[in-house]
């Protein structure tokens, strides 16, 4: 069975790239093109000549109308709205503007697609799914099999850091990245990697240093002009393309941000998740980790009390 699939700020660095990605996955049977600017019509057009065969339709405007009319009957709905970081803006100074552009688009969806898997971009991931989570709950429509911060790049560029240093083939290295989404709270389990590998302390510092902090190489290197967007792109496509062959049966597994009970004290969080036909089946327990891997828990839990208190705070002021 394929699907219908929207994006919202499908004119954007990332929300381009991804609805490319989309657009060439058979899952895909309508792909709905969504941002407030015109060029959403323009990037459908693009897209509307390729020859696969997800149909396009495209909306765009700044009444709730057009991204309702986006929304209706949509299956999956990928979230890569917002103002992206510039050199120098945390992701702090992200989160007001993007607070409010998720509730927006949160009371869309509520109101046109509620049963709809929703896959959350925008960053600040960590506060802007628990304000995603808020505004469903005040709907009456949450259910937290269905509603996803995407952290899927953390694992793409450890796998990829991971197999440079060990000399594996990259398709078939697979590392666990649990926790948060920005900073300290992302902690890659390298201890858990597949195939098998040995660490030294140094190499698992460093490498969680570099993969912690990935974003900034790319928002450095494009000096002023974005973050990171191609990569990100193939993260929420790859997230996206899971979800849909989970939705037709398949049993799959990702690291995503959730809501959680797995960790005491914070009520979302990253693990690995089982995923199947109605979103998630299962969250699987955090596991065996090293020691450092631990300590890195302990102080991604107590970042992640403050970041989910910070999009509860914005909701109810
Ligand atoms: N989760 C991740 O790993 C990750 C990685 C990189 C970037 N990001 C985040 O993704 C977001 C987008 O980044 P980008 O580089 O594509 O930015 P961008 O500015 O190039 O694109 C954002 C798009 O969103 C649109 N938009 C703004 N408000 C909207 C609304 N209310 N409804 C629909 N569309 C709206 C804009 O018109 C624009 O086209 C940022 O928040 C960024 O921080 C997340
Ligand atoms: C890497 O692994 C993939 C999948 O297992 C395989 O298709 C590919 O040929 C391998 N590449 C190399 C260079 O060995
Ligand atoms: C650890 C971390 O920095 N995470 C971010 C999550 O979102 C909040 C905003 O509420 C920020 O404080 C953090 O930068």
């Amino acid at each position: 069975m394929a699907f219908k699939c929207a994006v919202v700020g499908a004119a954007g660095g990332i929300g381009q790239p991804l609805s490319l990605l989309l657009k060439n996955d058979p899952l895909v049977k309508e792909l709905s093109v969504f941002d407030v600017i015109p060029l959403a019509a323009g990037v459908a057009a693009d897209l509307s000549h390729i020859n696969t065969g997800a149909k396009v339709t495209s909306h765009h405007g700044f009444d709730g109308a057009d991204i309702r009319a986006a929304l209706t009957g949509c299956d999956v709905v990928v979230i890569p709205a917002g103002v992206p970081r510039k050199p120098g803006m945390t992701r702090d100074d992200l989160f007001k503007i993007n607070a409010g552009i998720i509730k927006g688009i949160a009371e869309a969806v509520a109101d046109a697609c509620p049963k709809a898997m929703v896959c959350v971009i925008s960053n600040p991931v960590n506060s802007t799914v628990p304000i995603f989570a808020g505004v469903l709950k005040a709907k009456g429509c949450f259910d937290e099999k269905r509603l996803f911060g995407v952290s899927t790049l953390d694992i793409v560029r450890a796998n990829t850091f991971v197999a440079e240093l060990k000399g594996l083939n990259v398709t078939d290295v697979n590392v666990p990245v649990i926790g948060g989404h920005s900073g300290v709270t992302i902690v890659p389990l390298l201890s858990r990697t597949t195939p098998a590998c040995e660490f030294t302390q140094e190499e698992a510092e460093k490498l969680t240093h570099r993969i912690q902090n990935a974003g900034t190489e790319v928002v450095e290197a494009k000096a002023g002009a974005g973050s990171a967007t191609l990569s990100m792109a193939f993260a929420g496509a790859r997230f996206a393309n899971s979800v849909m062959k989970a939705m037709n049966g398949e049993d799959i597994t990702e690291c995503a941000y959730v809501y959680s009970s797995i960790q005491d004290g914070v009520s979302f969080f990253s693990t690995e998740i089982s995923l199947g036909k109605e979103g998630i089946s299962k969250i699987n327990p955090i596991g065996k980790v090293s020691d450092f891997e631990q300590k890195n828990i302990d102080i991604a839990t107590d970042a992640l009390k403050a970041n989910i208190a910070a999009g509860e705070n914005f909701l109810s002021a």
